[in-house]
């Protein structure tokens, strides 16, 4: 992208307020980002290629406003059809959802729609690789740290209750979604979100105890619908179900792997596919009504 208005990373500065460090400038400790820098309306994405490539639908790519931030996350706002949307380089696992979540909507004013767009391991195996799954629920798998292999009713792992997507959004998601492609490429499911790479989603290795033989079949036993793996998914819905009514969030992601069957998508088709479902998740962001008031 040539001229385009990059804010580069601030340097540290004095840190005000502890609950909530601000550097000296305002900007928020992590994004980078200060007021008038993120739009009513964002969509996550793990990578920074991915953003930069989705960044390039913008209505002028060339006036994007990208702010980096020295914590390795980007943020480019423009407007799609009309409308200001930020992009979020958000980087992988719920540590960074969660910086990524509380710091962009930090000083937005009114209610947020928030979107994510990842890839993911599918479980089901009928689901080829390079499905969409639309996220209706998402669930967490975490590693039990005190598990103890002598102890019969010891589990290794552990599996939250689902937490929802907002109900609205996630429809037009996957209404959008399903006329861009075509209908069987898309699907909804119950997103396992899981603590790990590696461990939390069963990957087999010598060099580590994991104690993961049994995850996949763990995580199928406790939730009928489980249809992918992937990292930050759970962290977002949680924390909208928890916004006190400001964040309205839906995620997807495209299948990069089928865990069952072993078949991948070639980067390539993943890069065409990150392009054609990004056209109908940023009208989904620009169509979505954020008009309701903000409830307690
Ligand atoms: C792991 O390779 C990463 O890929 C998936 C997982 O959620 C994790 O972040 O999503 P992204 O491609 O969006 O990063």
């Amino acid at each position: 992208m040539d001229n385009i208005s990059v804010q580069q990373p601030q340097n540290a500065g004095v840190l005000i307020n502890p609950n909530f460090p601000l550097l000296e400038s305002g900007a928020t400790m992590h994004l980078g980002v200060k007021a008038g820098d993120v739009a009513n309306r964002i969509l996550s994405v793990g990578d920074a290629g991915r953003a930069e490539r989705i960044a390039r639908l913008f209505d002028s790519p060339e006036s994007t406003k990208i702010v980096k931030s020295e914590r390795m996350f980007t943020t480019y706002t423009g407007t799609y059809k009309g409308v200001p949307i930020s992009i979020i380089v958000t980087g992988m696992g719920i540590a960074m959802m969660d910086f990524v979540v509380r710091e962009s909507t930090f000083y937005v004013q009114g209610n947020v729609a928030m979107i994510r767009l990842g890839t993911t391991g599918l479980l089901k195996p009928s689901w080829p690789a390079g499905t969409i799954v639309v996220a209706k629920q998402a669930r967490f798998v975490q590693q039990n740290y005190d598990y103890c292999p002598s102890n019969s009713n010891d589990e290794p792992y552990r599996l939250t209750n689902p937490v929802d997507a907002d109900a609205s959004l996630k429809d037009l998601l996957y209404s959008k979604l399903s006329s861009k492609l075509s209908n069987e490429k898309v699907r909804e499911g119950v997103n396992i979100t899981t603590e790990t790479f590696y461990a939390a989603q069963g990957r087999a290795g010598d060099l580590f105890e994991d104690y993961n033989e049994r995850l996949i079949q763990f995580v199928e036993e406790n939730e009928s619908e489980a249809s992918n793996f992937e990292m930050e998914t759970f962290k977002l819905l949680q924390l909208a179900d928890k916004s006190k009514g400001k964040i309205k969030a839906a995620a997807c992601a495209i299948g990069l792997i089928n865990r069952a069957t072993g078949e991948t998508l070639p980067y390539q088709s993943l890069h065409e596919l990150e392009v054609v479902s990004s056209e109908a998740i940023l009208s989904t962001l620009a169509e979505f009504s954020l008009d309701n008031p903000i409830s307690n």
